[in-house]
């Protein structure tokens, strides 16, 4: 049984390519910060994961790799406890310590998939389908980054998108490049107006594909209604649209579409206040901070038995994220909606060695190889943790980086 024990984590930061995307924070950096994790067994066995970056969740998870050596693989749930421990005096969110189990539990469930020849779905129990189903994560953003403080523009291929127009052809190109055949729309940008008429130039030109607008509750109580209300028939769901579960319950009274959060439901005890307010009727489940996979796979029960259909969020991150995603989103069987996704705006730079992930028809199919089925590109790897260190970039900060441009921004929420 030795072999199974852990014998170090290897917590490497690093920072990778991100284009200017608007959101109701501000606009992202040119770089995106995350944490790849190698779990090293005994015998030598290693189990990744990722986990999004910033000095605070390094710090956390210089905490966990003291605190799991020599603990068993298989143990994910002491692993957790003792983690949850050891942070708990200095984390009082559970929500926030939910990030540095969630990426362990990843890479023990990797390694253990690697020692028993297994991919990792098997190990919740098995799929239920064979590919995975995402939405084209549509963004209002500026065709650069532009110059400052020396650095030139940093230009992508995907043009700017600041109007009606400018998001269908954002959507084209996402359709044309990975198939996409449902869209989600970050909003929370431009006056509630405008959205409204990108969804409804998004319905015609993709008649019958189901659409969600984010706005990462940039709006009122009575907006959200509004925007509701103008959006009937035309959203799948509305996704944040006000702040915190009582918000989201007033906007639920009269809202004809069903609300989703992955904003005021983020840890288990916001559960039973928002089935008790009404406040949501989709929950995006995130394995990142739920617990992990198999948390994931619990959460996706618990809102089975109180009739809450399941999505799925997501961050700026690279294959590690899409493989744990892929494998359990395959393996829950009441997965309603497509899930989200950035990896189209990251892939570029990705950490894993090419061909087993793929983003084709709008689905990612699931690694059948041994844990994630992924493979970690070693000098990639140090390639994004040299730039990490060079940029010298240590937290997100949307907000600033919008004011480096714009000074008079300011960072409103609700603003309309
Ligand atoms: O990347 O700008 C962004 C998103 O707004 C992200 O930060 C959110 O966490 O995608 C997320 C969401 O659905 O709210
Ligand atoms: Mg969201």
């Amino acid at each position: 049984m030795s072999s199974t024990r852990i014998r170090e984590l290897i917590v490497t930061p690093i920072a990778f390519g991100d284009p200017p995307l608007l959101n109701s924070n501000g606009v992202h950096e040119p770089l995106a910060l995350r944490i790849i994790l190698q779990l090293v067994l005994e015998d030598g066995t290693v189990g990744l994961g990722e986990s999004p970056g910033g000095t605070a969740r390094l710090e956390r998870l210089h905490i966990a790799a003291r605190t799991v050596v020599g603990m068993d693989v298989f143990d994910t749930t002491a692993v957790a406890a003792a983690i949850d421990a050891a942070l708990l005096p200095t984390v009082p969110s559970s929500h926030e310590r939910g990030w540095t189990t969630s990426a362990i539990e990843v890479a023990c469930l990797d390694a253990q998939g690697k020692l028993l020849g297994r991919p990792v779905s098997d190990l919740l129990g098995g799929t239920v389908r064979d590919a995975v189903p995402f939405a084209a994560y549509l963004f209002y953003k500026w065709a650069e980054h532009p110059a400052l403080d020396g650095r030139p523009a940093i230009t992508d291929d995907w043009g700017a998108a600041l109007d009606p127009a400018g998001i269908v052809e954002q959507a084209r190109l996402m359709q044309e490049r990975y198939g996409f055949k449902s869209f989600k729309l970050k909003g929370g940008v431009f006056p509630p107006d405008e959205e409204i008429a990108a969804i409804r130039a998004l319905a015609e030109a993709f008649p019958g594909q189901p659409l969600r607008l984010d706005p990462n509750t940039a709006w009122t109580v009575e907006t959200s209604k509004y925007v509701a209300r103008e959006l009937d028939g035309v959203l799948e769901y509305l996704e944040d649209p006000a702040k915190g579960i009582e918000g989201m319950a007033e906007v639920a009274k009269d809202s004809p579409m069903p609300l989703a959060t992955n904003m005021c439901v983020i840890a288990w005890e916001h559960l039973k206040p928002a089935v008790e307010q009404n406040a949501i009727q989709v929950l995006l489940t995130d394995h990142h901070y739920w617990g992990g996979l198999r948390r994931t796979r619990e959460l996706a029960a618990v809102c089975e038995a109180f009739g809450l259909a399941l999505s799925m969020h997501s961050n700026s991150h690279l294959g590690i994220s899409l493989a744990a995603m892929t494998h359990v989103g395959a393996a829950i069987p009441n997965l309603d909606h497509s899930c989200d996704t950035h990896y189209p705006w990251n892939s570029a730079d990705d950490v894993i060695v090419p061909g087993v992930l793929e983003l084709r028809d709008g689905e990612v199919k699931v690694p059948t190889g041994p844990g994630l089925g992924v493979e970690l590109d070693h000098d990639q790897l140090d390639r994004l943790h040299r730039r990490y260190v060079e940029s010298g970039m240590r937290g997100r900060d949307d907000t600033g980086y919008m004011r480096r441009f714009q000074p008079e921004y300011e960072r409103l929420l609700p603003r309309w």
